[in-house]
């Protein structure tokens, strides 16, 4: 595979050209293309050069949402491939981007690279309530809990989830994980997370960790 073609899904995710990055993300799996180098020299690659040039006002909020969803058709067409990769756990993850926000991007990418690694996932979407986190960890017996926040407003509803998943007596059941931009290990600690990832990769390690 030329490097020239992960350079090229990159710039087609770049322009938001959705019908076009499906057909290379097609035509690189066609040839031969690994999955997960499709997914990080290619389809966030292009992410990466949105994500300076929107910090820049150079970029607007419906240009990087036309390249949010020419991302997610070519994440469709390499998820399947990816999945149940390794041997299942059959251990169950409920996960969602908190109250208030709507960013989805890394949280779906999370969710693929967990379900990869043959962990069962509950993706509850974005702006999940607190209430709606406690409702589906009683209602699907999960171990691990994921907590996704973009906005430094919205990061403060971990904690108010947390809270939530204390008061309803299920702290010492679960495991709680949180990523997104703005937070840390040192928020995790504050609010009392049992740990932060920087990455999706991350994610995956640390839910095997908790559950060994
Ligand atoms: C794409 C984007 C959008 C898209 C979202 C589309 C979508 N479907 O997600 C749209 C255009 C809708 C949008 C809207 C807004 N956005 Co915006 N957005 C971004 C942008 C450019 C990229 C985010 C992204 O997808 N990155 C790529 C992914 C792969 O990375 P990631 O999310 O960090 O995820 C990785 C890790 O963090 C981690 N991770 C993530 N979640 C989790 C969860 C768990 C459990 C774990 C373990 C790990 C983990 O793993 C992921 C994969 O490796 C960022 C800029 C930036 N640098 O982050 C701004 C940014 C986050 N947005 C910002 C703002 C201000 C907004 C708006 C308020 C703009 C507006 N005026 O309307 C709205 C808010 C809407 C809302 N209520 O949520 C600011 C936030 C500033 C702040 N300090 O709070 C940023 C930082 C840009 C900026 N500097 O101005 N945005």
């Amino acid at each position: 595979m030329k490097m020239s073609d992960f350079a090229q899904l990159a710039q087609l995710v770049f322009q938001g050209n959705a019908a076009s990055v499906k057909e290379k993300t097609q035509s690189m799996l066609d040839h031969g293309a690994d999955p997960f180098a499709i997914i990080s020299d290619g389809l966030l690659a292009g992410m990466d050069i949105v994500s300076p040039k929107f910090k820049a006002g150079e970029m607007y909020v419906p240009e990087v949402m036309m390249c949010a969803r020419a991302l997610g058709e070519g994440m469709k067409l390499v998820k399947p491939l990816i999945a149940g990769k390794e041997t299942a756990v059959s251990k169950t993850i409920v996960i969602g981007t908190v109250a208030g926000d709507l960013h989805d991007i890394g949280k779906n990418l999370v969710v693929m690279i967990l379900e990869s690694g043959g962990f069962n996932v509950v993706d509850l979407g974005v702006d999940v309530s607190p209430a709606k986190f406690v409702e589906a960890i009683q209602e699907h017996n999960a171990q691990v809990v994921g907590l996704s926040a973009l906005l430094t407003t919205t990061m403060l509803n971990m904690k108010g989830t947390i809270d939530l998943i204390a008061e309803a007596g299920l702290r010492d059941r679960v495991k709680v994980m949180i990523g997104g931009a703005p937070v840390s290990q040192n928020f995790a600690d504050e609010i009392g997370a049992d740990g932060y990832c920087a990455d999706a990769m991350a994610a995956k390690d640390m839910a095997k960790g908790f559950l060994n």
